[in-house]
């Protein structure tokens, strides 16, 4: 069964002006596209044909390097295009938001800590809030990893609950070299309802 390009919730400039319109569309229909069409390449005819995004992750570390760069960027993106929305921003409630304030100190304790991780990856990577055995952690990764995957450059590990691409591609056509602002941008249009969603399930 060949894993599928998810769709979007949003149109492409729904996002603007912090994402902006050509950015989103090329992301979307050529990297994560490229990702897809590429992993369905690598397992096919494979035990991993048969095996969820998240068990491939798992289990990356007995897989082809193609699997894991192209399983990972699936799954990464998959997951970040769920973390943003139009309506999205400010800061989160409930559960979560007292999770945030309680393991950081405060929410821009949380955001200060976030940045950081997301402005000191070198190169190409993401940045995670994960939750690992019921507690909130933030970390990097390189390349196309994640925290789901069992190798020594997953991050914090654990589940993750929001994700930002600071890979080139995801910025520099609006933002250049400034990382700093695509960060702070990401700040206005974080969906808190899903990332909560996901914490709740998780934690
Ligand atoms: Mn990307």
């Amino acid at each position: 069964m060949a894993f599928e390009l998810p769709k979007l919730n949003y149109a492409y400039d729904a996002l603007e002006p912090y994402f902006d319109a050509r950015t989103m569309e090329i992301h979307y229909t050529k990297h994560h596209q490229a990702y897809t069409t590429n992993l369905n390449h690598a397992i096919a005819g494979t035990e991993w044909e048969s095996k969820s995004i998240e068990d491939i992750c798992k289990n990356i570390s007995k897989a082809s390097p193609a699997i894991r760069n192209n399983g990972g960027g699936y799954f990464n993106h998959n997951l970040f295009w769920e973390v943003l929305s139009p309506k999205g921003g400010g800061k989160p409630n409930g559960t979560l938001g007292e999770a945030i304030d309680k393991t950081f100190g405060s929410f821009e304790d949380f955001k200060t800590k976030f940045a950081a991780a997301a402005a000191t990856r070198f190169g190409s990577g993401w940045a995670w809030l994960c939750v690992n055995k019921g507690v909130l952690e933030i970390c990097s990764t390189p390349n196309q990893d994640n925290p789901l995957m069992d190798v020594d450059t997953a991050g914090c590990g654990g589940v993750p609950i929001l994700g930002l691409d600071v890979w080139e591609h995801a910025y520099y056509l609006n933002y250049q070299n400034r990382r700093p602002d695509y960060i702070q941008a990401f700040f206005e249009i974080i969906n808190w309802d899903y990332v909560e969603e996901l914490y709740l399930k998780n934690k």
